[in-house]
């Protein structure tokens, strides 16, 4: 038996990165260096900046990043994927080109003997009303049917024109604030006061590396990202959890047909 690996927020393709293939690259790359003992994957959420399924088509990019988890599912390896708040609109196809399971909210799961509760973790926490009436405005059937009938090249640029701004206007994703101030931190606590004491809550969303025991049975991970910390947890086969950074060693770089490309 092999372990069992999460990773989030890659934000794959985010306008921001500097040259976003390099960090696909790197991905591949860490994905590349588990395939042998990874019996299953969790991508928990926020993997792709930006992600919409029409009917007959899908956004460009990610070639080698999809390619890499079609042939772990080709391979038996279980793939999850959980909806982030950037990658909302996974639909039937990716589920089912890369042989992967969806999961659009959070979930209970018992493996090696642990409960583990698994959310991206947007939303949980926060009690803004703005916010529920974005996410009822994104995860909105009707809105969704409408947004397709925009041309694709008009809807992407504005979605990426979107992305970029809400990263850009001012600081989105704080270092750690403490206890009280962490909206997932306070969910998972409350949580364990109503008496739900799971072994692990396991989030992504916030772009830190979070480890931590809430009571003597629960323990807290926030998973980081792969845009500053390239960072993942595992958990072996008695049910021990640990949360790590990819060393990728030396980044060399190489000109290749005139384009100056990273190598991880
Ligand atoms: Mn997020």
């Amino acid at each position: 038996m092999g372990k069992i690996y999460f990773i989030s927020d890659c934000h794959l393709g985010a306008g921001t990165l500097e040259n976003p293939k390099d960090y696909e690259r790197r991905v591949v790359r860490f994905l590349e260096s588990i395939e042998d003992d990874c019996d299953e994957l969790f991508l928990m959420g926020d993997i792709i900046d930006y992600w919409f399924e029409f009917k007959h088509v899908v956004p460009k990019g990610f070639t080698r990043f999809l390619g890499k988890l079609g042939m772990m599912a080709d391979k038996g390896v279980k793939i999850h994927w959980f909806t982030g708040n950037h990658d909302i609109w996974i639909f039937g196809y990716l589920p089912e080109e890369i042989g992967c399971t969806l999961h659009t909210g959070p979930e209970v799961v018992e493996r090696n003997g642990r409960k583990l509760f698994l959310a991206h973790g947007d939303g949980l926490g926060e009690d803004s009303k703005m916010l529920k009436f974005m996410t009822g405005f994104f995860h909105n059937r009707l809105c969704q049917r409408m947004f397709r009938w925009i041309h694709p090249d008009l809807s992407t640029a504005f979605a990426h024109w979107w992305s970029r701004k809400s990263r850009l206007s001012g600081n989105e994703f704080p270092e750690y604030m403490g206890e009280d101030k962490e909206h997932l931190v306070q969910f998972a606590k409350k949580q364990i006061r109503e008496g739900f004491e799971p072994d692990y809550f396991i989030f992504g969303h916030r772009h830190i590396l979070l480890d931590i025991m809430l009571s003597r049975k629960s323990r807290m991970m926030i998973l980081g990202d792969w845009i500053m910390h390239f960072s993942y947890a595992v958990m072996d086969e008695d049910g021990e959890m640990s949360l790590d950074q990819f060393e990728y060693g030396d980044v060399e770089e190489e000109t290749r047909n005139g384009v100056s490309i990273a190598i991880f």
